[in-house]
């Protein structure tokens, strides 16, 4: 059982309309995660979301490249970019966090991929990998050193969280019942195998003491 502390913070990824069933780009069962959330999160004393949140014509959008569909890849100057429905566009009803979420107390929505010209993933760096979203100098500067990651999706958003969270130097557990993924071409077991050699623990959400 994992006991939680006051370095501990719950990070909520991209649980939007827009990555559930009847959303632009819905995850499988992504809305299943959602009671699972609500009932952990008020063991959080710290709780930060975030929201993907891009720009009409963003450049990861298939729509944004003559001749593309959507999952399949086009290569951008800071490397090859998946191509995605449209979706999460900043100020639709898409693009809303879901109005199932119950998290009062979040402290911090942080909003990712609002450069027309570069995707982010994470929610620490964005795609060029240069950018810092300000995520990690939030959470050092309160001395929250552990993060628990849940959200959408698994081998998308929360991975490349989870990646660069141990990158910048804190501990990360995914809890895995509290995610669901997109799996496209293989993606999802590459991610567990990435985080897995990066550190990252693989928790189940009745590992966690509420
Ligand atoms: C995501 C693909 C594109 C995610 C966001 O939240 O995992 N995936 N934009
Ligand atoms: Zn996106």
């Amino acid at each position: 059982m994992i006991t939680r502390g006051d370095t501990d913070v719950l990070a909520v990824i991209d649980v939007q309309n827009c990555f559930v069933p009847g959303g632009t780009l819905p995850v499988p069962e992504g809305d299943t995660i959602i009671p699972i959330i609500n009932r952990l999160a008020p063991a959080f004393r710290h709780v930060i979301i975030t929201q993907d949140w891009h720009t009409k014509g963003h450049v990861s959008f298939a729509s944004s490249h003559p001749g593309k569909k959507p999952f399949e890849t086009t290569s951008l100057p800071y490397g090859t970019q998946v191509l995605w429905p449209d979706h999460a566009i900043q100020g639709t009803p898409d693009a809303e966090l879901h109005r199932d979420l119950r998290i009062p107390h979040a402290e911090l929505i942080i909003r990712k991929g609002y450069r027309p010209h570069v995707d982010s993933y994470s929610a620490f760096l964005e795609a060029d990998r240069q950018t810092k979203t300000g995520l990690g100098g939030y959470l050092k500067e309160r001395g929250l050193t552990r993060v628990f990651l849940v959200g959408l999706a698994t081998d998308f958003c929360v991975a490349w969280s989870a990646l660069d969270a141990r990158k910048a130097g804190f501990d990360a557990l995914v809890v895995e019942d509290a995610t669901r993924g997109i799996d496209a071409g293989g993606s999802l077991g590459k991610a567990w195998a990435d985080m897995s050699g990066a550190g990252v623990k693989r928790i189940q959400s009745a590992d966690i003491r509420v």
